[in-house]
């Protein structure tokens, strides 16, 4: 029954589509692309969803970390992070990375949604306390800088010098004070070696000398016991 098919591919069609704009609509609501244009223009970095988001290319799409791909599971946490408005609540969002769930943990939705107007404040609004990677520098300054607050090799390189610095100090100085010790043992060595040298050059003169001298002395003791024996008795 053609009139029959026809309803029964229409109604799931028609829901599909229902499905996918209201999905459309809650992905384009969740993107906030506001963070991620100012912290490129402020920081002249390229900078893409990736900041925030567990994709690249942001929450829409069918890839892993995007809302297409998401399982009930996953669907259920998506919907506990959306709906966290307050700050201090746990999050772990299936399409944001844990900056981006430190984000919603530490000002709510509520706060974030504001800050889309003005997203030059969200450093303030998070504050220097937390530094994710462990970089030594702070996910605020990081999100001004452009570098990515979940990795450790990424920060401004004058910092992250400095820091590395800091953080193998120990090392660094035992390696320095190894390297000098080296050159002291080595110039004390060369020192004894001289004086030894020159030690054995002396004692080897002196040797020389009292064999010239007992050698003298025998043999003139030797001339004087042959010049009796021919001057007879
Ligand atoms: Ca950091």
């Amino acid at each position: 029954m053609p009139g029959m098919g026809s309803v029964t591919h229409g109604k799931p069609a028609a829901a599909w589509l229902m499905v996918m704009s209201l999905a459309l609509v809650g992905q384009t609501a969740f993107g906030y692309p506001e963070f991620q244009q100012y912290v490129q223009k402020s920081s002249g970095r390229t900078v893409n969803c990736a900041l925030c988001h567990e994709h690249p290319d942001g929450p829409e799409g069918l890839k892993p970390g995007q809302i297409g791909s998401l399982t009930a599971e996953e669907m259920d946490r998506l919907n506990r992070a959306r709906a966290a408005f307050q700050p201090g609540q746990t999050v772990d969002s299936p399409i944001l990375n844990d900056f981006g769930d430190a984000i919603i943990r530490t000002l709510g939705k509520q706060q974030l949604l504001l800050l889309r107007q003005s997203p030059e404040k969200l450093p303030a609004a998070l504050g220097t306390e937390s530094d994710l990677d462990q970089d030594s520098i702070p996910d605020a300054d990081e999100y001004v800088a452009g570098t990515h607050p979940l990795d450790p090799n990424s920060g401004q390189p004058w910092r992250l010098f400095l820091n590395n610095l800091k953080r193998f100090a120990f090392h660094v100085a035992m390696l320095v004070a190894a390297t000098l010790f080296g050159l002291y043992g080595l110039n004390n060595f060369l020192r004894w070696f001289e004086a030894s040298a020159a030690e054995t050059t002396e004692h080897g003169l002196e040797d020389a000398e009292a064999f010239r001298r007992v050698e003298t002395v025998t043999h003139e003791a030797s001339r004087r016991s042959r010049s009796a024996a021919e001057a007879g008795p």
